[in-house]
């Protein structure tokens, strides 16, 4: 029946480990991984002689159904998902955006978007104010939504920006919760500045808006956000390094025993700022997203980063806009709606960028595009692993193939990508998400409102998790935030 499936002969890729085996998968659940699995009939077997088989990406920045700052961004919950499956990602966390100040609203809008989910997904929670509300809606994010992770903006002065009061206030109530904080690191005042300055030079293109925000000031928030998150003494998330100067504050911080991650995306990792100079405004207006895509040289310094550590995962901040919804800020680049794809494009990029360039290993290559995901956001190991046990998100990759990125091939709905013909090694050629094929072939098969939220809570529910948690991470019982973790209770165990 559908729900057997038997992946045979494949490179089975965990991040702490590789080895030539089999993966026997029965109703969404990977049962069994070792050599030379025998299974009776009505099993669907695949073929992966020569091929890597991986957990599947988890993207950690998203933002599908979101309205940022001018425009509705064009993909949605299915649309976006269905691209990513179609790139080997079977999980995203999307940022849910208060409804009136409300969290609690929030999240019951996004809880309803996503209702037409195609793959699993979880959340972050978008902190834009300050009051007693907010304080005590976090507390029900954390302990009744599974929300553990809430970020501050540092940019968008008049909007979403935070001033250091509320950043401080926001470090100390997620540290009591046990909560992950994290932080758009651009210095908001500052960037206002930048861009009267552009527009009183008659900078009103594009290439303004890169012009307007230097990595100076990506810096100086960076730098702010890790050393107020030092002083209340709790670990912090920066998320979309762009920059080498970002990077260096947080490879210092490391370096000084502090706990903060980094987080590049694909469009760092990939791109330089060729694209926003371009003489004709579609292309240059689908390389604007904030913080701004950088000069060549910091996407190699990016990389290197993320090859000894001190970045640890790639997200993509995928919030795409058509042309159309780019032409908005024809005038003037402030009106450019903010955002580029890499849902569907992030494990295609780095597997090349990173593997095939020989910076890292496949066992690498899992750990920053899944693994380290999981085990931050504590969904690890109900993802992030071909584990018995784990849910069955499996990719293939075929090394001896290749991808070619293009808006005419590609899944989600923008008439662009940012990536337009960017080719490479690998190609993933079989998606499989909770148990099912939805990727072989070149053919899409995502059934709409399949998808479930796996936040922190639903994954603490489920059996054999916590004991491969203490398995592979000790700290795990604890979380990584030192959060108590409920005792998987006996009616739910499931033991193989
Ligand atoms: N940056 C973007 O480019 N888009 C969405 C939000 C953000 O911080
Ligand atoms: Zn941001
Ligand atoms: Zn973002
Ligand atoms: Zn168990």
């Amino acid at each position: 029946s559908s729900s057997k499936l038997l992946i045979k002969g494949g490179t089975v890729v965990n991040a702490h480990h590789q080895e030539v085996a089999d993966v026997y998968v029965e109703d969404g659940i990977i049962v069994s991984v070792q050599p030379n699995i025998n299974v009776g009939d009505g099993v669907k077997v695949i073929d992966a002689t020569g091929k890597y088989v991986m957990p599947g990406g988890i993207d950690p920045h998203t933002h599908l159904d979101s309205d940022y700052v001018v425009t509705e961004g064009i993909d949605d919950f299915f649309s976006g998902q269905a691209g990513a499956l179609a790139g080997g990602t079977t999980m995203h966390i999307n940022f849910v955006i208060p409804v009136n100040g409300s969290l609690s609203a929030g999240f019951e809008a996004f809880a309803e978007k996503a209702k037409k989910s195609c793959m699993d997904y979880g959340f972050h929670m978008n902190v834009i104010k300050w009051d007693e509300d907010v304080e005590k809606e976090m507390e029900i994010m954390v302990k009744e939504k599974g929300v553990n992770s809430f970020k501050f903006f540092l940019a968008y002065k008049g909007r979403s920006m935070v001033n250091d009061e509320v950043l401080l206030k926001g470090l100390k109530k997620c540290k009591s919760l046990g909560a992950l904080t994290m932080v758009h690191g651009e210095n908001g005042d500052a960037i206002v500045e930048g861009q009267q300055m552009m527009i009183d030079l008659g900078i009103t293109g594009p290439e303004g808006h890169a012009l307007s925000r230097p990595p100076v000031l990506e810096g100086e928030a960076t730098a702010r956000a890790i050393r107020l998150a030092a002083f209340v003494n709790t670990p912090v998330y920066i998320v979309h390094v762009m920059s080498i100067d970002a990077m260096e504050e947080i490879a210092k911080a490391k370096q000084a025993g502090q706990r903060v991650i980094g987080e590049p995306i694909a469009a760092g990792l990939a791109l330089d700022d060729s694209g926003i100079f371009d003489p004709d405004f579609t292309t240059a207006a689908k390389n604007v997203m904030s913080p701004p895509i950088r000069k060549s040289g910091h996407d190699k310094a990016l990389q290197a980063a993320l090859s000894t550590g001190v970045l640890q995962l790639v997200g993509t901040d995928h919030c795409s806009f058509n042309s159309t919804q780019k032409a908005l800020g024809i005038d003037d680049f402030r009106k450019i709606p903010n955002g580029v794809n890499g849902i569907e494009e992030r494990m295609h990029l780095v597997w090349d960028i990173m593997v095939v360039s020989g910076l890292i290993t496949p066992s690498d290559y899992v750990r920053i595009t899944s693994t380290e995901c999981a085990r931050i956001f504590n969904i690890y190991p109900r993802k992030g692993a071909i584990l018995a046990g784990s849910d069955a998100d499996i990719i293939i990759l075929n090394p001896n193939a290749s991808f070619e990125i293009s808006a005419a091939t590609h899944h989600t709905r923008s008439d662009t990508n940012v990536f337009e013909g960017k080719k490479g090694k690998g190609k993933i050629e079989v998606t499989i998400a909770g148990g099912k094929v939805v990727w072989e072939g070149g053919e899409l098969k995502v059934v709409r409102g399949s998808g479930r939220c796996c936040s922190s809570l639903s994954s603490s529910l489920t059996c054999c998790r916590y004991s491969h948690a203490a398995a592979f991470a000790p700290s795990m019982k604890q979380g990584l935030l030192g959060a108590e973790v409920e005792e998987e209770s006996e009616e739910k165990e499931r033991h193989w």
